[in-house]
């Protein structure tokens, strides 16, 4: 049976679900499904139309978290989850902190590097996102620091599916990470840059923003859904959201 990823190589979690297939090693076809042609097949497959989805015959898996935990029952080896239940635990705990805590931050900015816009970002939204990363990092280095290196779970596994897309994009995006706070958690980015599975995705995905041309890829738009508004709101750039809305420049899932 076929394994499909509709994906796109700019999307952090399809690029998360794309490195779970990778690190076991199955062979999968990969569509880009954010492209505006492709739309209505991918409202078929996500009633969102968000990507990551995986089908795998005919079963379609939505959401990253969910597809990694599919691998893992229908490909259990090599294993994407720590033997130990604790571990277990811990391991998703900290996937979730990628998921809804670092994204968010990334993401929302991230906008002023690669989407179609003349403007600069409202005032303060760097700061504001330079001190939340901080608080974020300084979370993932106190769980890190005391494990086992380079690998805190003994093998790559759904953390460094979670971290790794947005984590490489830190210091490009134009933020620092100290290594005198963050030594654990740098120290793991050079370990998961090394690695070949890790370093062809950033590859892949430098690639892919040389190529995308934004009459393929909305660019223009920008797609907001739960966590990364609720960033922005938490942090009083609740006005500048409205303006967005207001001059047509967001879209949000249907
Ligand atoms: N909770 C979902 C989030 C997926 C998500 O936010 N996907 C974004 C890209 S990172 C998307 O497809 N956005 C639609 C768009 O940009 O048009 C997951 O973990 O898979």
């Amino acid at each position: 049976m076929e394994l499909c990823l509709y994906t796109s190589w700019f999307s952090p979690f399809a690029r998360k679900a794309a490195l779970g297939l990778e690190l076991k090693g199955l062979p999968y076809r990969a569509v880009d499904a954010l492209k505006r042609d492709f739309r209505p097949q991918l409202l078929e497959l996500n009633v969102r139309a968000e990507v990551p989805v995986l089908t795998d015959g005919d079963l379609a898996i939505v959401n990253s978290s969910d597809i990694l935990q599919y691998l893992e029952w229908r490909y259990p080896e090599p294993a994407l989850y720590p033997a130990a239940i604790e571990d277990r635990v811990a391991a998703r705990a900290l996937e979730r902190l990628a998921d809804h805590r670092f994204d968010p931050i990334v993401v929302d900015c991230s906008y002023w590097h690669w989407a179609d816009r003349s403007d600069q970002p409202p005032p303060g939204l760097r700061a504001a996102g330079q001190r939340d990363l901080e608080i974020v990092l300084g979370r993932l280095e106190a769980a890190l620091a005391p494990r086992p290196k380079p690998w805190p779970f003994g093998a790559p596994g759904i953390l460094e599916c979670a971290w790794f897309p947005n984590l490489v994009a830190v210091r490009p995006l134009g933020f620092t990470i100290d290594e005198a706070k963050f030594g654990a958690v740098l120290g793991w980015l050079a370990a998961m840059r090394s690695h070949p599975v890790f370093a062809a995705d950033a590859k892949r995905t430098a690639a892919f923003l040389k190529t995308s041309s934004s009459g393929d890829h909305e660019r223009k738009k920008l797609f907001w859904s739960g966590d990364r508004m609720e960033w922005l709101l938490a942090r009083g750039f609740h006005h500048w959201l409205v303006a967005e809305i207001e001059a047509g420049r967001a879209a949000f899932p249907d």
